[in-house]
């Protein structure tokens, strides 16, 4: 190990140990809001050593020495203060702190390739691992130089992630090593350094003995290294030569570093209750800061006195950033805060996809096969989203579609038929079967660049992987200030009414768990005119403003040719070429608006198949002479809420019609906004059952059906 790297690992450590001490010191007396410390895993600056300052780098908490280390890699005068400064603002939320901005104590800084992770243990893996999948991608498609164009990385980085112990036993965690396998076993690359930082315990419960080593050792695809943290320069030899592996050969491996904590969980914690003293003692005599020391002075690099006065020169330099960041501002007022949460920009959106049209004639002709969508005839649904994502792809070099069975079978409903030949594999592809791996490859992509389009086969299964679309890609621009962004634009088949098919679990009815995601689009197209303008419009937010949208398309609808009478066709409707793309544009939050009859006697108001069931209804109600508009609302988040209340206030009667359920459904959403915007005409609302939707018929019993929402009329106008 070289003499600087020893001198400043060391650096490194006494940083990390001394802003553990400082975050108590300022705890202690209220200005501190973080107590979890780093301390007997400081070995980890050995691993920050052995990489460079450009790989990404997704650290777990106790990662504090290997930022400290990252931060000196990165050039500056002051290596000690400016990574203590960091850090101590997180501690004490200052708005000055450098990624969040004071809204989490985060290990993160976009200048030094640290991307912020959330504290849900093992959520973060995912992402690393579709980060590096993205990298090779990346490199594979623009060469083998540096600075693939568009990712903020070289185009020969690995990425690097660090967790605990406890942490490999979890779903998520699981799922990423598999899916790293996985990756590997099909033959492509993978530069991605895991790295487990084992303190042998996971609060009060400990790993059992040999656990972690065999579990990191049993992973099928991911090469185990094993390193000792109270062996600084055996730590950092093996950190070279899995970093080494990684980088060389593009393939996945685990670093399994052996750790001790100290100081208790965090500043509360009295391991005293849990541990046994015998435990202690033992984890004291392998402290890696007096490894290192232990090491400087045995090889003759200082002498003890020189060490200890480090020491105190470090914790001095600390203490005093300490102090220094105790009076910053904090984050004042819930517009400062949301301000980075998901910034939207609706004008360069609409330039954005206006601009699309000009770009997109070239190969169009070729792309489609000489048949271009919009000389086809009237198309479905289906259709429709299977052309605007082919000319997403087309206009959209780094577009991605992928999930599963959405290449070679073209989707489970033919959605995207034909993409993957047209398209090439490496634009559309099968993923394995594990939907927070589907969501992570997004995150990944869309944090290296791209505009990942991942699919989730049906609304019920996103359920198993909702963290990585509520935890990860919701929250990324708000705790990065904007410097990192997942744009993507999750596509979920769902809703109900396959005429009793696939019982519940192909029916899901709920979109609770996505409505209350802060600044999280969800659309939801209810036949093939809104279906293009609004995917179009969810890939340019994305691009543009970094958006994490829901593209939720309504199942029963996807095939759906007639609204009124067999044969009538009119749920089909002509694909618009580019040129009328600017016309047709439709922002985000805006509704669609049915007049029928006179349209003055009731305002129904709906989305999905709601939609169309309303429709049928209002043609028989102009029978009875009453005139009804419809309103689709196309976006369930953000609500349209100023369509809303204008299309309610003109008739003075509002009859929502929800297909999700009465609880936790769409419509007390549009119940409240009614309420809170001050409208005082009569409401009432139709809405699913708060049940399951069983299978076969008895499917009707619980789902909002055109008798309901006839006899609500009915019965609203009677008042
Ligand atoms: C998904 C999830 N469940 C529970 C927690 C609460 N929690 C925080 S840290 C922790 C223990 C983690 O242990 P380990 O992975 O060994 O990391 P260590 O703290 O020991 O470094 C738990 C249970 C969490 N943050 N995330
Ligand atoms: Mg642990």
């Amino acid at each position: 190990m070289p003499r600087e790297l020893v001198l400043a690992v060391f650096d490194a450590q006494l940083t990390s140990r001394h802003l553990d001490l400082a975050a108590r010191w300022l705890r202690s007396f209220g200005e501190g809001f973080y107590t979890i410390g780093s301390a007997g895993h400081e070995s980890n600056a050995a691993v920050a050593a052995a990489l460079r300052h450009t790989d990404p780098a997704f650290l777990h908490y106790r990662s504090g020495a290997f930022y400290a280390a990252r931060v000196a890699q990165g050039g500056g005068t002051e290596p000690v203060a400016d990574a203590a400064r960091d850090v101590l603002r997180g501690v004490v939320a200052s708005a000055l702190e450098p990624v969040a901005g004071g809204r989490h104590k985060v290990f993160g800084n976009a200048a030094h390739h640290v991307v912020p992770t959330t504290s849900t243990i093992a959520s973060h893996l995912p992402r690393a691992v579709g980060t590096a999948f993205a990298i090779e991608r990346l490199r594979k498609v623009n060469g083998h130089g540096n600075g693939a164009s568009g990712t903020p990385w070289p185009a020969d980085a690995l990425v690097v992630c660090s967790f605990g112990d406890a942490s490999v036993n979890h779903a998520t965690a699981a799922a990423a090593f598999n899916t790293a396998g996985w990756i590997d076993h099909t033959g492509l690359r993978l530069p991605l350094l895991l790295v487990c930082e084992d303190n042998g315990i996971g609060i009060s419960v400990k790993s059992p003995q040999g656990w972690v080593e065999a579990t990191l050792r049993g992973r099928p695809g991911l090469k185990y290294f094993g390193a000792e943290g109270d062996d600084p320069a055996g730590a950092y030899a093996t950190a070279v030569a899995a970093a080494e592996h990684v980088r060389r050969t593009r393939r996945p491996a685990v670093l399994h570093l052996r750790t001790v904590r100290f100081m208790g969980h965090a500043g509360a914690d009295a391991e005293v209750g849990y541990r046994p003293a015998a435990d202690l003692d033992r984890d004291l005599t392998r402290d890696p800061v007096v490894a290192t020391a232990r090491l400087l002075v045995s090889s003759g690099l200082s002498t003890p006195e020189e060490v200890l006065a480090r020491y105190d020169e470090v914790g001095w330099q600390v203490r005093k950033v300490a102090e220094e960041v105790l009076g910053e501002p904090k984050l004042a007022g819930a517009a400062e805060i949301v301000a980075t949460l998901a910034p939207r920009r609706p004008a360069r959106v609409a330039r954005t996809v206006a601009d699309l049209s000009g770009s997109a004639t070239a190969d169009r002709a070729a792309a489609f096969g000489g048949r271009l969508p919009e000389e086809a005839g009237p198309l479905t649904l289906a259709q429709t989203i299977n052309a605007t994502l082919a000319d997403g792809l087309l206009t959209n070099p780094t577009m991605a579609v992928f999930g599963e069975d959405v290449a070679l079978k073209g989707g489970v409903y033919g959605v995207t038929k034909g993409l993957r030949e047209r398209f090439g594999a490496t634009r559309v592809f099968d993923t394995l079967l594990d939907e927070t791996s589907i969501l992570g490859l997004g995150l990944g992509a869309g944090l290296a660049g791209m505009l990942p389009v991942p699919e989730i086969q049906y609304l019920a299964y996103l359920h198993n992987a909702e963290d990585q679309l509520r935890g990860e890609a919701a929250t990324m621009q708000f705790f990065s200030g904007g410097a990192y962004r997942n744009p993507m634009v999750v596509r979920i088949a769902g809703l109900a009414y396959q005429e009793g098919f696939g019982g519940h679990f192909h029916n899901d009815n709920s979109v609770a768990v996505l409505r209350d995601i802060p600044g999280l689009v969800v659309a939801v197209p209810a036949r093939a005119d809104d279906a293009a303008p609004l995917l179009r419009t969810c890939l340019a937010s994305a691009a543009v403003d970094g958006s994490v949208c829901v593209f939720l398309e309504p199942i029963a609808l996807y095939h759906t040719r007639d609204l009124y009478e067999d044969g009538d066709n009119e749920w089909l409707a002509p694909y618009l070429g580019p040129a009328s793309w600017a016309d047709a544009h439709v922002p985000i939050g805006r509704a669609r608006v049915y007049h029928v009859g006179s349209a003055e006697d009731l305002t129904i108001i709906t989305f999905g198949n709601g939609v169309r069931m309303s429709l049928r209804v209002a043609a028989r109600l102009v029978e009875e002479g009453i005139g009804a508009r419809v309103v689709d609302l196309r976006w369930l988040a953000p609500l349209p809420v100023a369509d809303v209340i204008r299309e309610s206030s003109a008739t003075g009667r509002v009859l929502v019609v929800d297909e999700t359920r009465r609880s936790g459904g769409v419509g007390e959403g549009v119940l409240a906004a009614l309420v809170d915007a001050g409208y005082v005409g009569s409401v009432s609302r139709i809405a699913s059952v708060d049940s399951f939707v069983p299978l076969g018929p008895a499917a009707r019993e619980v789902l909002v059906a055109e008798d309901a929402i006839t006899q609500g009329a009915r019965a609203l106008l009677a008042r």
